[in-house]
């Protein structure tokens, strides 16, 4: 097993007494219609079937155990059978055991094929991780409407931030070479839900937009389609100058207006279902409406006017930090964003990286979540690797996810989650998003490290619905991924569960942040104090000293605080009300300070910490190597010898970090923890210039 077939193995089960239940139900199929969505659910249920049960087969309405209809199809069930199915809009399902003449029957019902796609994936993702069918009756409908990879792939491959090979998409080949790796990223990803993709990078290249690459993304949008995909493109905002031959991308500028309405009528010829635009403006270096003295709203809508007439939307990225106030960092989405609040077209999302730096190993929440009730906000979670360590770290992001979807924002008063603001539950947003930065590339294992897919997987998951938790997604990734054996099952969650927590302490315990190796972000590099903009050093972000450390974010520092809610915004002014994993991001401590939890002083706590994190991972791997001969031998070796390296790198990361800032305590490492074998010069001497995923 090389972990080329993810989550959709479908090896035979192993306990008969349970594959024979099964057989009873699913050994003879039907689905109804004749669609291309409906070819899709007859080739996965043929594949998956004669895999899970040993042998199973198409069959008619009248012979079927298992009967798959949607739309139409359905109408014959849900009347005499008297079930409603409204409820489930255009992509829920329904999976339920009912009599249908005169014999036992399982039904998986939609109102759309697509529908019944998920429900088909949900019913054989019941019986991978082997549950009790008898008498199941559930429904499922998303809670979110656009939930989308955004891939940070340039059109040479190369993918940003990426650590799992070369981009998937040969745009040299395309259109006319089709991939089996296409259809299974689809199949893979209609299995979670996942909806739609965005298929270049951020940081764009405007040739996306150009005729010769259109076909390109057409052949990509036509493989797509019967999975329930829609293709979106970031689009680079100077492209009517780059491509276009103008001489200006002034949004208010009647030849750009027209300019990117015929691209969109372009698009749309070609690609009916084309999901719309993502964009990344007047961030890093990038053109945007600035650049014409124009704001994000006034770009935006330039771009949603060309979309709204074909359906599309525009999903504007908050990820700005360079505003003429010249603010704090971590300020300014939200001092830019929330005045533009009731400014968009209807057809906008602006999309918010969970916290308000950047995909750090844990943030606060970005405090525009809940800020914008006239402006849907949609989630940017990060699922490739570029702050945790890349692909060679295990780091389960379900709990992060969870943390951050669950954290009351206080907008509307106690219960105002970040789940319920994305989800469009408080504010009662027209259109609903969560978006992924993938973590996938040409690798045999797709993601760099099997573990690794858990974090694709979940996002799916927790995409369609973010009250999930995390721990329960866990199990059923196990079971489908590794193996349904108890011991296998109980000893890998629970490696999943400690290992964001693990990391984030050997990286950056108590609310420390952004101290990554400059540019590639890889391995520790605290010291570094030389990079163009003060923010993007280390340095300012720990503020370490002789009297302590941390980044004064409070009212007596830059009052970051002040954009939350209450009582988010006192309990994050005070030291002594924040939330110890938030401590040095919103304030700048004395060594000696008092930590409540543990009692002990702050620099043995930082100390400790890193650790007890570097601990943690020697435990996992430890209780992975006790797996030995119950999981697939590749399976188990590739992932044995990723955890030997994040054994290492923890290490590293506390030797360093510790040595780092024990210069400024000037305070001895604490009784009974073993001293680092190097100096900090040794490590700061340490160079990695073809570290891989750099922009
Ligand atoms: C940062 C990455 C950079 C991205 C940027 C973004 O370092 O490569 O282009 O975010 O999200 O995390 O636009």
């Amino acid at each position: 097993e090389d972990g080329y077939r993810l989550w959709l193995k479908y090896d035979p089960i192993d306990n008969a007494d349970v594959q024979q239940a099964y057989r009873q139900h699913a050994a003879n199929w039907f689905v109804a219609g004749n669609s291309a969505t409906t070819q899709v659910i007859k080739d996965e249920l043929d594949f998956a079937l004669k895999g899970l049960l040993g042998e199973a087969s198409a069959t008619d309405a009248e012979s079927a155990g298992l009967i798959v209809a949607a739309g139409d199809n359905a109408t014959v069930y849900r009347q005499k059978l008297k079930i409603e199915t409204a409820d489930l809009g255009d992509e829920g399902y329904l999976i339920q055991q009912v009599r249908w003449q005169n014999k036992p029957r399982l039904v998986v019902l939609a109102n759309t094929d697509v529908g019944a796609l998920y429900g088909t994936f949900h019913l054989l993702r019941l019986m991978q991780t082997q549950q009790n069918l008898e008498n199941v009756a559930l429904r499922s409908a998303p809670k979110t409407q656009l939930r989308v990879l955004n891939h940070w792939d340039n059109l040479d491959r190369h993918v940003e931030r990426g650590y799992a090979g070369q981009s998937i998409w040969d745009w040299h080949k395309l259109p006319d070479y089709r991939y089996q790796r296409y259809f299974d990223y689809a199949r893979a990803n209609a299995s979670v839900g996942i909806n739609g993709t965005v298929l270049n990078n951020v940081n764009a290249d405007p040739l996306i937009l150009t005729s010769q690459y259109l076909d390109k993304v057409k052949a990509l949008a036509d493989i797509f389609r019967p999975y329930g995909i829609k293709v979106y493109l970031s689009v680079k905002f100077s492209s009517p100058q780059l491509i276009g031959g103008l001489k200006s991308s002034d949004p208010l500028d009647k030849k750009v207006q027209a300019w990117w309405k015929n691209k969109a009528d372009e698009i749309y010829q070609a690609i009916p279902d084309f999901g719309g635009f993502l964009v990344k403006a007047n961030s890093e270096g990038q053109p945007g409406p600035g650049d014409f003295g124009r704001t994000h709203a006034q770009g935006a809508n330039m771009l949603a006017q060309a979309l709204a007439p074909h359906g599309g939307v525009v999903m504007w990225r908050a990820f700005v930090y360079a505003n003429e106030k010249n603010e704090e960092r971590s300020k300014q989405a939200y001092s830019e964003f929330k005045p533009l609040d009731g400014k968009f077209d209807d057809n906008v999302l602006v999309q918010v990286k969970n916290g308000p730096i950047d995909f750090q190993p844990r943030e606060p929440v970005n405090a525009l979540f809940g800020a914008t009730p006239q402006t849907p906000l949609m989630m940017e979670f990060q699922i490739t690797m570029e702050y945790l360590g890349f692909s060679t770290h295990f780091v389960y992001l379900g709990p992060m996810y969870e943390e951050v979807l669950k954290t009351d924002t206080f907008a509307k008063g106690k219960g105002s989650t970040v789940a319920s603001v994305i989800d469009g539950e408080l504010y009662d947003y027209p259109i609903t998003g969560m978006a992924g930065v993938a973590n996938i590339g040409t690798d045999r294992n797709w993601t760099g490290h099997i573990m690794l897919q858990s974090n694709w997987y979940v996002f799916g998951r927790m995409a369609w619905n973010p009250s999930i938790s995390s721990a329960t997604v866990a199990d059923e990734w196990v079971r489908m991924t590794l193996s349904n054996d108890n011991e296998v099952v109980t000893k890998v969650k629970d490696m999943m569960m400690a290992s964001h927590e693990a990391t984030v302490n050997y990286m950056t315990p108590l609310g420390l942040h952004h101290i990554m190796g400059a540019g590639h972000h890889y391995g520790p590099a605290p010291w570094v104090d030389s990079l163009g903009r003060a923010d993007w050093n280390s340095v300012y972000y720990h503020q370490a000293n002789s009297k302590g450390i941390g980044f004064d974010r409070s009212p007596s520092g830059v009052n970051a605080v002040e954009q939350y809610f209450s009582p988010l915004k006192e309990e994050y002014a005070n030291p002594a009300t924040t939330p110890e994993k938030y401590l040095l991001w919103f304030h700048h401590l004395p060594w000696e300070y008092n930590v409540a939890s543990s009692g002990r002083t702050l620099w043995s706590e930082i100390v400790h910490r890193y650790y007890q994190g570097a601990n943690t991972v020697k435990e996992m791997a430890n209780t992975w190597d006790s797996l030995e001969g119950k999981i697939d031998p590749w399976q188990f070796h590739q992932v044995q010898m990723a955890m030997t390296i994040q054994q290492k790198e923890a290490i590293w990361w506390r030797n360093a970090c510790v040595l780092y800032f024990q210069q400024f305590a000037e305070l001895p490492i604490p009784e009974g923890l073993e001293k680092p074998e190097q100096s900090l010069e040794y490590y700061q001497s340490l160079s990695f210039p073809h570290a891989p995923g750099q922009g």
